[in-house]
């Protein structure tokens, strides 16, 4: 695991690999939302830096060390190190692999998609965004399993509104999928975030009557859908870890950390 330096704050697991999980308020103060706003802001930022140097020759273990290095430059932990025992600083999910994909001595090829994952730690809060990048030329069903994608994250956030069910994003999402013969990974849900990783509100990206938790201004929350080509279930890697469709059809996805408000959605991670 490569090192952070000492005076930067940590999170409670980056020392052991085990999170303690607590309570933490879903609906944020205003204070707690400002420092929430800085750390989205800069996982954005380093996302699109990362992004930038995608192309075909560069390793995922080139893209982790830049990114690790561009987040603790910023006086962030790279939220991912060691989370749960995870090895790298960054998420880099190429092709059929759905998500947690660890970065690793394979060089990215033209005609490969590839999802890369942010997530920072400053201030005592975390902030989280990931996007779907093409290298070099890819074919018209891999652009087109992007840009929806992409397009059913933009539907998800245009469903949050306070007083409303959770469950009205993953419909909204699931359509948009269906409607392009597109599927939707369920395993994997959007998640309330702030100053832990990963809070109690689960969102997720197709539609059950379970999502039932009603949406409150001030609430913090991701929405990350995986929408596959093919069948959107999913098996592991020997490592236990890497999640690739079980047809090996490719996979892509759109996340953003979201603030509900009176009127819908304040996109945390979106640049200016
Ligand atoms: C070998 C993890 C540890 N879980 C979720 C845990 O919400 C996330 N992305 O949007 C998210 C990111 C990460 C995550 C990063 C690490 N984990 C997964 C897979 C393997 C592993 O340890
Ligand atoms: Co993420
Ligand atoms: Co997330």
């Amino acid at each position: 695991m490569r090192s952070v330096p000492a005076g930067i704050e940590r999170p409670d697991y980056a020392l052991t690999g085990v999170r303690n999980r607590r309570k933490e308020s879903r609906v944020k103060t205003p204070e707690v939302i400002e420092r929430m706003r800085r750390s989205c802001r800069l996982a954005a930022e380093i996302l699109q830096q990362v992004g930038a140097a995608v192309a075909p020759g560069v390793t995922t273990d080139e893209l982790d060390i830049l990114c690790h290095d561009l987040i603790v430059a910023a006086g962030a932990y790279p939220s991912p190190l060691n989370y749960s025992g995870f090895p790298k600083s960054l998420c880099t999910s190429v092709n059929e692999v759905i998500c947690h994909g660890i970065p690793d001595s394979r060089k990215l090829v033209n005609g490969d998609i590839v999802n890369l994952d942010v997530t920072v730690y400053r201030e005592g809060v975390h902030g989280d965004c990931n996007a779907t990048f093409l290298v070099g030329q890819v074919d018209e069903a891999g652009r087109r399993l992007v840009r929806v994608t992409q397009e059913c994250l933009d539907r998800g956030i245009a469903a949050v509104k306070p007083g409303r069910p959770i469950s009205d994003i993953g419909r909204a999402i699931e359509n948009h999928a269906k409607a392009h013969d597109l599927g939707v990974v369920r395993t994997f849900v959007g998640h309330g975030i702030g100053e832990q990783f990963h809070t109690d509100i689960e969102v997720p990206h197709y539609y059950t009557p379970r999502a039932r938790m009603i949406m409150e201004v001030g609430m913090t929350f991701t929405i990350e859908p995986m929408i596959t080509e093919g069948d959107h279930r999913e098996e592991f890697w020997d490592d236990g870890w890497t999640a690739v469709t079980v047809d090996r059809s490719r996979s892509a996805q759109f996340e953003h950390t979201l603030l509900v408000t009176p009127t819908g959605a304040d996109v945390l991670t979106a640049l200016p």
